[in-house]
């Protein structure tokens, strides 16, 4: 497709998939900084994310979602479920992830039914193609169910490294009606900066916990003041049990020293001053099953009572 050059094009892109398909690092790399939490542990993400990239001739707006897995048991998961579902409605284009190592898997398949039943175009993004020579690739595309998924496109990508994103970003744009932007030139992103502290926290929490621990957390800003030159933030970090509070805390404290520190440098980065960071852990036993508390941490939307029917 091709167009005068004159006209501008702005939208919506849904990033969706199974936890860990690299939606938030393909965001991340789109924006050009990190806003959205990434680890190697599924399940990372737990919100909507959007972000604004800005073109020449468009505006395109991805919303990253939480990975849609078996939702069974814990009220969360069938929160982030529904958050992701929910993405889906009033976009241009849905982004459907999956991993170069695995391809599309029996478990896509009753997502991208689901997915289908929305008569949006559905790309299909094979991502980490750099962990993969090309020529292993090819039976992965052969093998596609592309009779029962006729996806709009397939398209390798490696969201690490860049690779073949601008195609990506083509076809997203060729997606996109007419129409002036909906954010401003110099706004990426819709995640507050207090949310955005709670989650470089969380996000290293994520990365040195092990085991369940990083799922029975929570992270909430409690307080984040701008002062001359600097900022000051303090965190706070939920837990069901108080077993858990000590393991957060280590040995002299050195486990939530480093989380500290480390968040401390990515939101320095972000924030562009040098930022204090305060941490501690409380905990609030079932925190995961109180709706108010999912709220309020903002894990759960607004007009969202979590218990939206799939695909709805
Ligand atoms: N080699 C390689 N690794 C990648 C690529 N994209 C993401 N990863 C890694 O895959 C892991 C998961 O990435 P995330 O971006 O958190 O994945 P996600 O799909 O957002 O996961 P959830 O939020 O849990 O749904 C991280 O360790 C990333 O560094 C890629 O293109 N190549
Ligand atoms: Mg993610």
């Amino acid at each position: 497709m091709s167009r005068k050059k004159e006209t501008f094009h702005s939208g919506f892109a849904a990033i969706v998939g199974r936890p860990n398909m690299g939606k938030s690092t393909f965001l991340n790399h789109v924006l050009g900084r990190k806003v959205a939490a990434v680890t190697p542990k599924p399940q990372t993400t737990r919100t909507r994310i959007l972000g604004v990239c800005h073109r020449p001739h468009s505006q395109l707006v991805f919303v990253d979602t939480p990975g849609i897995h078996q939702s069974g048991g814990v009220h969360l998961n069938k929160v982030m479920v529904d958050t992701a579902y929910r993405a889906c409605r009033d976009v241009e284009v849905i982004l459907y992830f999956v991993d170069a190592m695995s391809g599309l898997l029996p478990e896509d398949h009753p997502i991208l039914t689901n997915l289908w039943k929305r008569k949006i175009p559905v790309v299909l993004v094979v991502n980490k193609a750099d962990r993969i020579q090309r020529d292993r690739l090819l039976p992965l595309l052969a093998a596609l169910p592309l009779e029962q998924f006729p996806f709009v496109e397939v398209i390798p990508i490696s969201a690490l490294t860049g690779e073949n994103v601008e195609r990506l970003l083509k076809v997203v744009e060729n997606h996109m009606p007419e129409g002036p932007p909906y954010f401003p030139e110099d706004q990426d992103t819709d995640q507050s900066e207090r949310f955005l502290a709670a989650e470089m926290v969380r996000e290293k929490l994520f990365l040195y916990l092990r085991q369940e621990l990083p799922y029975s957390l929570a992270v909430q800003t409690e307080s984040f003041q701008e002062l001359p030159g600097r900022m000051e933030i303090h965190v706070q970090i939920m837990v069901d049990r108080d077993s858990q509070k000590g393991i957060i805390i280590g040995k002299r404290g050195d486990m939530l020293k480093r989380v500290g520190s480390e968040a401390r440098r990515d939101l320095e980065k972000l924030f562009g001053v040098p930022v204090f960071l305060q941490t501690w852990v409380k905990v609030r036993k079932d925190w995961a099953a109180d709706m108010r508390l999912l709220r309020e941490v903002g894990y759960l939307e607004e007009g969202s009572d979590g218990n939206d029917h799939p695909g709805g």
